[in-house]
């Protein structure tokens, strides 16, 4: 890159000396920065950057990807795979039209789940870029019918402490407990001075969105600062614990494989 080019965002600290870099892949886990993160252009999208933070060829066995919408962008038209796929929007507003629900303006804090197979449409026809987290990933079956579509907004969501953890709190987006889903997208927020009771490690993996604040993450065996808009992809079996820093509460979105077997 050329040294004209970096940009430090609005109330970032520069990192360091130039050219240093928080992000990191490891084996197991992997922290990216969304400046470092580059862009894609996809057939199926017109006038949207997208930008894959996990994906199978990171060792992820799901994808995730910020979609930057111009006004006037979104799918070329409605279309469907075999995939289920979940948004949140960051920034902005989108209209999504999922076969069955008809269209819905969805705005910052709004969220969808779309279940395998199902046609769907989304476009941007405001005036200002929107940013929306998408999640795809195929469905492992158990035999149930699949899940319905989900239409909601994160402040439509009951905020629940699990473990008795003072200041964590979690709102869960999808039914929590409903075998039919083999995912869960969850939001901790983390008041100052909050933290995990314990190091975790577990066989689910997890894709992390910074929504709010900063704080350390504990990956494997190592300490990293993260930031709002930050991306963190955490293999299973991947010890893991947070605090935050700073004096705001911080929350993040974090994507879970969930209520299957292993074979
Ligand atoms: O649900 C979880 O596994 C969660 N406590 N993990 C995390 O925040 N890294
Ligand atoms: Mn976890």
């Amino acid at each position: 890159m050329h040294p004209r080019d970096f940009k430090i965002k609005p109330g970032r600290i520069m990192p360091g000396a130039f050219g240093h870099n928080r992000g990191v892949v490891q084996r197991n886990y992997a922290v990216m920065p969304p400046e470092g993160i580059m862009d894609s252009y996809l057939p199926n999208y017109e006038n949207t950057i997208v930008r894959f933070q996990a994906a199978p060829a990171l060792g992820a066995r799901f994808a995730q990807a910020m979609l930057h919408i111009a006004p006037g962008g979104g799918t070329v038209q409605p279309f469907s795979d075999p995939l289920q796929r979940f948004f949140y929007v960051i920034g902005g507003a989108v209209e999504l039209d999922i076969d069955g629900l008809g269209p819905q303006t969805l705005e910052a804090d709004g969220f969808a789940y779309i279940p395998p197979g199902r046609r769907f449409s989304i476009r941007n026809h405001g005036s200002e870029e929107a940013r929306v987290l998408g999640l795809k990933k195929p469905y492992v079956s158990i035999g149930l019918e699949p899940p319905e579509a989900i239409v909601s907004q994160r402040s439509a969501v009951e905020k629940v402490n699990h473990n008795n953890t003072e200041g964590r709190t979690w709102e869960h987006l999808l039914p929590f407990g409903d075998l039919r889903f083999d995912m869960e997208m969850n939001i901790l927020s983390f008041a100052p001075g909050a933290h995990f009771p314990d190091v975790e490690t577990h066989i689910m993996e997890h894709g992390l969105f910074m929504l709010e604040g900063q704080g350390m993450y504990l990956l494997d065996t190592d300490w990293h600062e993260v930031w709002q808009d930050d991306f963190i992809w955490m293999g299973p079996y991947c010890p893991q614990l947070f605090y935050p820093t700073g004096w705001t509460t911080s929350a993040y979105l974090l994507y879970k494989d969930v209520n299957r077997d292993v074979t």
